[in-house]
């Protein structure tokens, strides 16, 4: 399990070849989504929070008899809130990184820990097998997961009455990018569906904060990725309440002529925050319904290019020509279905949190 805390300045050939030469699978945190190239024959997909389908079964999966850690943070998000198959005393979890794991008084699994730079850690361990071995050839168990390699099933019915599933929008910012886009997520629910659906082909193209996430971060974010990229496309994913702590930021792109494509993903709430409540049996209807912001109105009054998509088809043109213009933002208001089709509902309390 590879984690945030590797980083993009690790050697990617490191990674790779520490899991070709030990023919282990090889899975990373939501926050290292990215981190590993789509293509990496033992690459199941991130796990955990926002998990792709394969990565979430195999780590849930009681025939793994343990689970190197490496970078990850023992934390809610990275164990699927601390679920009892994760944790199993039965399952050795063996965790490298800088700083100790939390003890947990919620399981009794023994974490082992062995303090190292997690990235000088996997350069060792490449080191080490190279010296002893040839690649190893994929066991058949691990062929077994790489056919299963597959997404979450798209829900039967995608759009109604002008909203739009999630995973469907998704989707299609997989299909429509191209080479060398980067993906940059806010926080709420549009994260957890570009983590269990987005697909990035490359290395380090997906920006997310993993930890904090403040709602908002992803506006300001991906102004910046752009700037730092001006040949490369950039697609944020936000929300309406994300909207709402930082949307003026938009301003900025348009003042420096930045072409970042805003996705506001518009469900007229804080999705995010109101299932956490339902899951408690809490009443959060305040937290819904009341706001129905114009987003269009208010990108235009910054002098941004927007744009209202009320069905699939509609988002698709909208996204296929706002990605043609390098110099100026646009954004596309994308009202969403609520509550959105949950493609995992066995893990609803915990990669879906
Ligand atoms: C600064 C800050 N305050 C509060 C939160 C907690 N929080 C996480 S998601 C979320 C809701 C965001 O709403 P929206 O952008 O509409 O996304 P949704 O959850 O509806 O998909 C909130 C308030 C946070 N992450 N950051």
């Amino acid at each position: 399990m590879a984690g945030e805390q590797l980083g993009y300045q690790s050697n990617p050939n490191d990674i790779a070849s520490f899991a070709a030469y030990s023919g282990l699978p090889l899975l990373c945190t939501f926050g290292a989504k990215s981190l590993i190239p789509e293509h990496h024959p033992n690459y199941l997909g991130n796990a955990g929070y926002g998990g792709r389908k394969a990565a979430n079964e195999l780590f849930l999966c009681d025939e793994v008899e343990g689970v190197l850690w490496v970078g990850a943070e023992i934390n809610e998000r990275n164990t699927m809130a601390y679920h009892k198959t994760v944790l199993s005393p039965t399952r050795k979890n063996i965790f490298i990184g800088c700083m100790p794991p939390p003890v947990l008084d919620i399981s009794q699994t023994p974490i082992s820990h062995i303090s190292a730079c997690p990235r000088a850690a996997v350069a060792f361990l490449r080191n080490t097998l190279t010296k002893q071995t040839e690649h190893k050839p994929s066991s058949e168990w691990l062929l077994r997961w790489q056919v299963q390699k597959s997404d979450y099933d798209l829900p039967e019915v995608c759009e109604q009455a002008g909203r739009m599933e999630p995973s469907a929008l998704i989707s299609i910012i997989n299909s429509l990018l191209p080479p060398g886009a980067s993906w940059v997520t806010d926080s709420g629910q549009h994260r957890i569906f570009a983590g269990m659906f987005g697909r990035i082909p490359e290395r380090g193209l997906f920006l997310t904060s993993p930890v904090m996430a403040p709602t908002g971060w992803g506006i300001g974010a991906g102004i910046g990725a752009r700037m730092a990229r001006p040949d490369y496309p950039v697609v944020v994913l936000t929300g309406d309440g994300c909207m709402r702590m930082n949307g003026f930021e938009i301003q900025t792109a348009v003042r420096e002529k930045t072409g970042v494509v805003f996705v506001i993903f518009n469900n007229q709430g804080l999705g995010s925050i109101m299932n956490r409540f339902n899951r408690k049996g809490l009443n959060a209807s305040s937290y819904f319904g009341e706001y129905n912001n114009d987003w269009v109105g208010f990108a235009r009054s910054l002098g941004a290019d927007a744009f209202r998509a009320q069905s699939l088809g509609q988002f698709s043109e909208i996204l296929h020509s706002a990605l043609q213009r390098p110099n100026s933002p646009t954004v596309i208001e994308a009202p969403t279905l609520f509550p959105p089709h949950n493609p995992a509902p066995h893990l609803s309390t915990s990669a879906y949190a």
